[in-house]
């Protein structure tokens, strides 16, 4: 059907389709809403650009169904109120097809030269030499689905049937009238008996949706239900449904690539001498053919199409296995005929399956570098994606339970492009009656610290911290960091290299390290060995805030640190302070009370603390000030552009040392910006509000404790 033929749906021939006159004649009525309901589904489903409103193609429908029902003689094979379902079967028809459904050659070669080989083989069959012009092919996707023939006569939907063994298949016509994208009937111009070929398949999302409803069925206790292993699994599951009804509710998607037998109408044979050309016919007549069909020329043509659909694959709605490439001229397909019941004009070149089923043989907990327990499954080793996945992450307790995998459970494993291989679900009829449910240790599988988890917080975390070794890479990191104990030179490669090979195991192995161990590290020059450990010896003169930030407590950042030292003064009143007491402080909520308690709880954790201690790391212990009493209590200063007595950082330090709060912008409430060489909107913002400026100067008379 043309766009012209449409014309009758427009919005405006929509309001006039229903003249009065007709209104009072049900049999127009009738015929003018079948009309309406099948445009309208037609550009829903398969041209995916809907023109109505949902609830006023319902409208429409229910008023074609109640018609129905008050004049039963006008009900139609054809007609959308025939989708729905309900027929139950004993059992399926057999049929034989006119035209045997063939089955396609695949071509074993997976990578690119697949499509070279299949180029090659059909250019010698033809006899062409190298000099002749490339051989055009129709380049197709290759859907996960089940092959269909679809059969009309005098232009109606009379049989869907299976591909069977080729020669005879089942009748499944009820559960395919029910798929939204098969037109019931075709356009005039449509030959007077057509079958059409394609492929019966489920969106994933469908899929998903399905599969969740099934989920909740079987957990309501709805006997005989079960989930679905793949989408191509639950289509095939709709179609081989003997309750049209159950069908139904499976939404199914159709897409055609080709045809079987036709008669062609009294107007004569069919128009096309192209496979390309055949398929622009279908779907001119309302089928779905993939947009990504494309014409292309020779190998390489071929090539860039298997290349392009790879990449674009994953973001597909549904699933393919591959790519399907046809010589485009059927004068060409008919001299190339077919070898035993597969046509030579066709190949099948796959992609490495995304999904497969293995086993699950442990589950084992990881311990990450920041602490966070993952439970990651074993699998018996399986080939999927392209590469041999043996491991899949659970991600965490609650996700493990969700899926409910348990060790001994068959499970379908999913690697789609370069993403990371994952459980998809669960074969529950192939489980092993003792599998037990999967529980998170109650301490951490490589340190023996306990494993907590936060409310509100998904993840279990091991609270060794320093102590675990599957964290101290990360911990020595944290604490040579400028902001903690500010160990120039000692960046992560580095850190990576002296614990690897056992050189530190413990912060305080840093400050034992010895010149031979520096300078025997990969890309490590004498020099830079001499400057490492000068910065070590310099950073254990420091600050108790820098050093408590430097533990790595979690949540406690370098603001809580700093606050923690003003507040206590000195380490050992923090190591002994209760959740109470550490209440007290200012933005100590309950959580981060909580982690500091539990951090210095730990015996290794304060043995940690000792041995740095004993290693000459020290700061200048103070009694606790209250905030109120410190000498630039209540002064918010900004900084901004760059100062020449210091760094802004050090600025801020040495501020906030004194009391200040150093805040990122400017506010009336601001009482004094410093501002340095290339200052720029902070100090307008300030003359604009008329805050004192302050310059090097300045700044250090406030740090002397004098008005500036
Ligand atoms: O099984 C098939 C899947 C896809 C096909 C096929 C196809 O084209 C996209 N085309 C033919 C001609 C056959 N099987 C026999």
């Amino acid at each position: 059907m043309s766009p012209s033929n449409f014309d009758l749906f427009s919005d405006q021939a929509m309001a006039e389709s229903v003249p009065s006159s007709a209104a009072a004649l049900p049999q127009l009525r009738a015929q003018n809403l079948r009309d309406l309901l099948h445009h309208h589904a037609h550009a829903y489903y398969t041209l995916d650009a809907p023109e109505l409103p949902d609830a006023e193609y319902d409208r429409l429908f229910r008023e074609l169904q109640a018609l129905e029902d008050l004049h039963p003689e006008l009900l139609t094979p054809d007609s959308p109120t025939q989708r729905t379902g309900g027929a139950v079967l004993a059992a399926f028809q057999q049929v034989t097809h006119r035209v045997p459904m063939l089955s396609i050659r695949t071509e074993t070669d997976n990578e690119a030269s697949g499509a070279e080989a299949f180029d090659t083989r059909i250019r010698k069959e033809l006899g062409l030499v190298p000099t002749e012009p490339p051989v055009v092919y129709v380049a197709e996707l290759k859907f996960d689905g089940l092959a269909m023939s679809l059969r009309y006569e005098a232009g109606l939907l009379v049989q869907a049937a299976t591909r069977g063994d080729g020669e005879t298949g089942e009748e499944v016509t009820a559960n395919i009238r029910t798929i939204q994208q098969i037109p019931l009937r075709l356009p005039a111009d449509a030959p007077a008996v057509l079958e059409v070929r394609g492929e019966v398949y489920m969106r994933r999302d469908d899929f998903e949706a399905l599969n969740e409803r099934q989920r909740q069925r079987i957990a309501s206790g709805t006997k005989g239900e079960k989930t679905f292993v793949n989408p191509r699994n639950a289509a095939a599951g709709a179609v081989r449904q003997l309750d049209s009804g159950i069908a139904a509710e499976r939404p199914l998607s159709f897409f055609a690539y080709g045809l079987g037998d036709m008669t062609p109408s009294n107007e004569g044979g069919p128009t096309w001498t192209t496979h390309y050309a055949m398929l622009m016919q279908l779907k001119a007549w309302g089928f779905p053919v993939a947009q990504q069909t494309s014409r292309v020329h020779g190998a390489s043509g071929l090539v860039a199409f298997h290349q392009r659909i790879a990449v674009e694959r994953d973001a597909l709605p549904y699933d393919i296995d591959g790519v399907v490439y046809k010589v485009d001229d059927l004068a060409l397909q008919t001299r190339l005929g077919f070898v035993t019941r597969e046509p030579r004009w066709a190949v099948a070149h796959k992609y490495p399956a995304q999904e497969e089923m293995t086993t699950v043989l442990a589950i084992d907990v990881q311990v990450g570098r920041t602490g966070k327990l993952t439970p990651v499954a074993k699998l018996k080793p399986v080939f999927v994606g392209g590469v041999t996945v043996t491991n899949a992450t659970l991600h965490n307790e609650l996700e493990a339970r969700r899926k409910d995998v348990r060790v001994g459970d068959t499970v379908i494993v999913r690697r789609a492009g370069d993403v990371i291989p994952e459980v998809v679900s669960v074969v529950l009829e192939r489980r092993p009656p003792d599998a037990q449910q999967f529980t998170m240790p109650a301490h951490c599988p490589v340190c023996a610290s306990l494993a907590e988890r936060e409310e509100g917080d998904a993840d279990h975390r091991c609270t060794g911290g320093l102590f675990c070794s599957a964290q101290r890479k990360q911990a020595i990191w944290h604490f040579a960091h400028r902001r903690a104990m500010d160990v120039d030179g000692l960046g992560d490669k580095l850190v990576d290299q002296l614990v690897d090979a056992g050189h530190v195991k413990t912060l305080a192995d840093l400050y034992h390290l010895k010149l031979e161990t520096l300078s025997g590290m990969d890309r490590m020059a004498d020099k830079s060995a001499v400057n490492l450990l000068e910065a070590l010896e310099k950073s254990k003169t420091t600050t108790l805030g820098r050093f408590l930030f430097s533990l790595g407590i979690r949540h406690v950042g370098e603001a809580t640190a700093k606050e923690l030292a003003r507040h206590f003064g000195q380490l050992d009143a923090v190591m002994a302070a209760s959740e109470d007491a550490l209440l007290q402080v200012a933005d100590v909520g309950p959580v981060v009370a909580h982690s500091i308690r539990s951090f210095f709880d730990q015996v290794h954790h304060r043995e940690v603390v000792q041995a740095l201690r004993d290693a000459g790391v020290s700061w200048a212990e103070g009694e606790a000030l209250a905030p109120t009493e410190m000498p630039l209590a209540g002064i918010t200063v900004v900084l901004t552009g760059t100062l020449q007595s210091m760094s802004r950082d050090e600025a801020k330090e040495k501020l906030e040392a004194l009391g200040a709060k150093v805040a990122g912008s400017v506010s009336k409430k601001t009482h004094y910006v410093v501002a340095g060489a290339e200052a720029g909107s902070k100090l307008d913002k300030a003359q604009a509000l008329g805050v004192p400026l302050l310059g090097d100067e300045g700044l250090l008379l406030l740090l002397a404790g004098q008005k500036p």
